[in-house]
């Protein structure tokens, strides 16, 4: 017995996966993440080599998909805390993947629900619910109060994960709470979110490595803040007496032409030169806007986004420099 807290993480090998251990074991954890088989290994712990924490973490084979692997897991661990962090979590291709999407990132979190109250039943649960599920918002600012109103099969697949671990905290008085968490981001972004898609081309561009980049529709504006906080407040939820619901967010919505402005302006490049826009990003049905109200979490967690969307893009562009021209030797 090492008299250490131990964690069980789903979805270690995402950004957020890779920055909630760092933080874990940064507070003394025994943690532990799932990972679902891949024949590419090096693929499966990039993000958490570049946080230089592949070894300190104790990974468990298996997939959101197969409850009897996820109670053998449990059973072994005996967590103390479980975060739900593995989705089909890409929205465009939720349209192409529609029942995947539902299995993994709805079905999924009951399935990890279901073995934590059958093997854990007094762990606390975090579930990574998605300000998409407002989707056409019912409010210009969205809050705990907002109804929600999916506009993907992703939306809607987290709508269900999200109400069932609402349904779970109320049936079984399981301590599962839901972050409905903002976009976030970081250098650690999977590339195909437009940021990173973003930074990457600007990098790209700036070592003359391209000329443009092709994007979907500029006008849509989200709430961006930076993956290092957002995951601090995952970790604050759990810590509070009771299990609830709370809304992750900076407060501040900024459209993705301004994205493309700020991140070429940081090495002096005009957007207008480089950004074309191509229909085959376009959305089947977008969300237009996303602004969030962080008071809940300010006031209950003490929690505050700390990273403004200038040094966030700063950082991200920086860091795809620093990777592309490793690569190319430039
Ligand atoms: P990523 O896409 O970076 O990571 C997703 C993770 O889920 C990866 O580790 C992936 O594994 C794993 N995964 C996918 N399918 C399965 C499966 N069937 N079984 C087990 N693991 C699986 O997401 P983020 O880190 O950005 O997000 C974390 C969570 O938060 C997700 O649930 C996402 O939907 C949600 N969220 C994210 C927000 C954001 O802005 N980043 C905002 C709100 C919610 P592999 O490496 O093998 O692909
Ligand atoms: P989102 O993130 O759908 O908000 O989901 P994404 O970065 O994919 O899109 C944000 C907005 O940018 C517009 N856009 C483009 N998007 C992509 N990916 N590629 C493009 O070329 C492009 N051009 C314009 C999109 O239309 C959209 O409006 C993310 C994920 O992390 C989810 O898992 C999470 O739940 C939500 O954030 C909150």
């Amino acid at each position: 017995m090492s008299g250490k807290k131990k964690a069980l993480v789903t979805g270690v090998t995402g950004q957020d996966g890779a920055y909630l251990c760092q933080l874990l074991l940064s507070q003394g954890y025994e943690v532990h993440g799932l990972v679902r088989r891949s024949a590419s290994a090096d693929v499966i712990d990039s993000r958490l080599r570049w946080l230089n924490i592949v070894s300190d973490i104790q990974v468990h084979d298996g997939n959101l998909t197969d409850i009897s692997g996820l109670i053998r897991v449990v059973r072994e661990v005996e967590p103390d805390e479980v975060y739900n962090l593995a989705a089909q979590s890409f929205v465009k291709s939720s349209w192409q993947q529609p029942l995947l999407t539902g299995n993994v990132t709805g079905l999924g979190a009951v399935n990890m629900l279901e073995a934590v109250r059958l093997e854990a039943a007094d762990a606390r649960f975090y579930q990574a619910s998605s300000s998409e599920m407002y989707g056409a918002i019912q409010s210009p600012i969205q809050n705990e109060n907002t109804p929600f109103y999916p506009r993907s099969p992703y939306a809607a697949a987290k709508l269900y994960a999200h109400s069932m671990t609402v349904n779970y905290r109320e049936s079984f008085g399981m301590h599962a709470s839901s972050g409905i968490l903002f976009n976030h981001e970081s250098p650690l972004r999977g590339i195909e979110f437009v940021t990173r898609k973003i930074t990457d081309g600007v990098a790209r561009i700036k070592l003359g490595l391209q000329h443009k980049i092709a994007l979907g529709n500029l006008d849509a504006t989200r709430d961006w803040g930076h993956a290092r906080d957002y995951v601090r407040a995952m970790w604050l939820m759990l810590q509070q007496e009771k299990a609830d619901d709370y809304v992750v967010a900076t407060g501040r919505t900024t459209s993705v032409r301004d994205f493309c402005r700020l991140a070429f302006d940081h090495v002096g490049l005009n957007f207008e030169d480089h950004v074309v826009v191509d229909p085959r990003f376009f959305r089947p049905a977008e969300v237009d806007v996303l602004l969030g109200d962080p008071s809940k979490a300010r006031e209950k967690l003490g929690w505050e986004s700390e990273c403004p969307l200038e040094q966030l893009v700063s950082e991200m562009v920086e860091a795809d420099l620093e990777r592309i021209g490793n690569r190319t030797g430039r």
